[in-house]
């Protein structure tokens, strides 16, 4: 295929309540979405997973439009490529993964729109459906009241396992009384990096609660703060913001500062190196779950679709799209018995309705 255009959506979607992490509170959802048509017509589309602020990793919105403007797609502009070539073609370009892989899965819906196949059945998919988790955020009123009601409300809603949001004066005692009143539903923490190697003989407490993991608790470049908590603690330690390619992954996982991996493709540069991260992990028997980040409809089918490998042993963070948005930019994602349908149609299999973006739009790019 050859690119003809690129176009860049930014809209903002409400949230239907705010998310609170250790690392900030978002109220509403401003998403970049990139819209590429090539020489023959075809239309791909992609989600770029930054935020508008870099408080969960460097990257934000408007750095991704410089990057895809002034590096990224003048290398991969009027030339015959496959989604299979972006990676080299863009290599060149340090960091920015979320920008670059925004661009890849444009590229790759094309691609596969053009061919007819659907991304779970390119990436190596082995479900027709996939169970899902739920990210349970800091209550912006900090009342573990309001925690209770909304971990039942999606508990009732059919969800498989419950992440809740940690941080230092938020942790032991919200996990326990979820545990305790729901023993059976799987639950683990995300504390987003809030802690510090002196935290490890606190962190060691969470082992009484037989959480599936801990997610992410000290820095992101402290590797062996999570080598040492890994050999305190019962529980596997898991990893998220530190694992930014295959060879990372697989040193961290080599060195004992890894236990499971939560696998982004936007944190990871693209679903081509998400898969990447899944068959190593996979040959090396270490679980994988797929992580999210307040996805559209777009991102969302993406990510249902690389948690349908077989690799991906635990529920993600792949929940409805009610539980973010009352109007998603896609028909929205739902869940049957907590369980979602992996889309089987051409690329992604969902586009955005054109009235609903428009509505959504704040401004267009045209950037190539
Ligand atoms: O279900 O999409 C979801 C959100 C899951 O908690 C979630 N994501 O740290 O993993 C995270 C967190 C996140 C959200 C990170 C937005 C970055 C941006």
């Amino acid at each position: 295929m050859r690119i003809a255009s690129v176009e860049v959506h930014r809209c903002a979607l409400p949230l239907v309540r705010p998310f609170r992490t250790s690392f900030g509170t978002e109220y509403t959802k401003d998403v970049l979405i990139l819209e590429l048509t090539t020489e023959d017509g075809v239309v791909g589309w992609g989600e770029c997973v930054a935020a508008p602020d870099p408080l969960y990793s460097h990257e934000f919105n408007d750095a991704a439009l410089l990057v895809w403007r002034d590096f990224l797609i003048p290398r991969v502009m009027g030339r015959e490529l496959t989604a299979e070539d972006v990676p080299s073609l863009i290599g060149a370009v340090r960091g920015h993964p979320m920008a670059r892989g925004a661009l890849e899965l444009a590229i790759l819906d094309a691609q596969l729109r053009a061919t007819g196949e659907s991304l779970a059945t390119y990436l190596g998919s082995s479900r027709t459906e996939i169970p899902c988790g739920v990210s349970v955020g800091i209550p912006d009123d900090d009342s573990l009241d309001t925690l209770m009601a909304e971990v039942a409300g999606y508990i009732a809603d059919g969800y498989k396992r419950v992440k809740l949001k940690i941080q230092p004066g938020w942790d032991l005692v919200p996990t326990r009384l979820v545990h305790e009143t729901w023993p059976d539903m799987p639950l683990q923490v995300d504390a987003n990096q809030a802690y510090s190697r002196n935290d490890i003989e606190h962190l060691v407490k969470l082992d009484e609660f037989g959480l599936l993991l801990v997610e992410q608790p000290i820095h992101e470049e402290d590797y062996l703060g999570h080598k040492l908590l890994a050999e305190r603690m019962i529980t596997p330690v898991c990893l998220d913001e530190s694992v930014l390619s295959v060879d990372n992954a697989e040193s961290l996982i080599d060195y004992g500062a890894c236990e499971i991996v939560n696998i982004k493709a936007g944190r990871v540069g693209g679903y081509l190196s998400a898969k990447a991260i899944h068959d190593m992990a996979l040959a090396r028997g270490v679980p994988v779950w797929c992580g999210g980040m307040v996805e559209t409809g777009l991102g969302r089918a993406a990510n249902v679709a690389l948690a349908s490998l077989p690799g991906f042993v635990l529920p993600g963070d792949t929940s409805a799209s009610d539980r973010f948005y009352t109007q998603d930019i896609t028909t929205p994602f739902v869940m049957n018995d907590g369980l979602m349908t992996v889309p089987t149609g051409p690329g992604l299999g969902v586009a955005p309705i054109p009235d609903i973006l428009a509505e959504l739009t704040v401004s267009r790019v045209h950037v190539a």
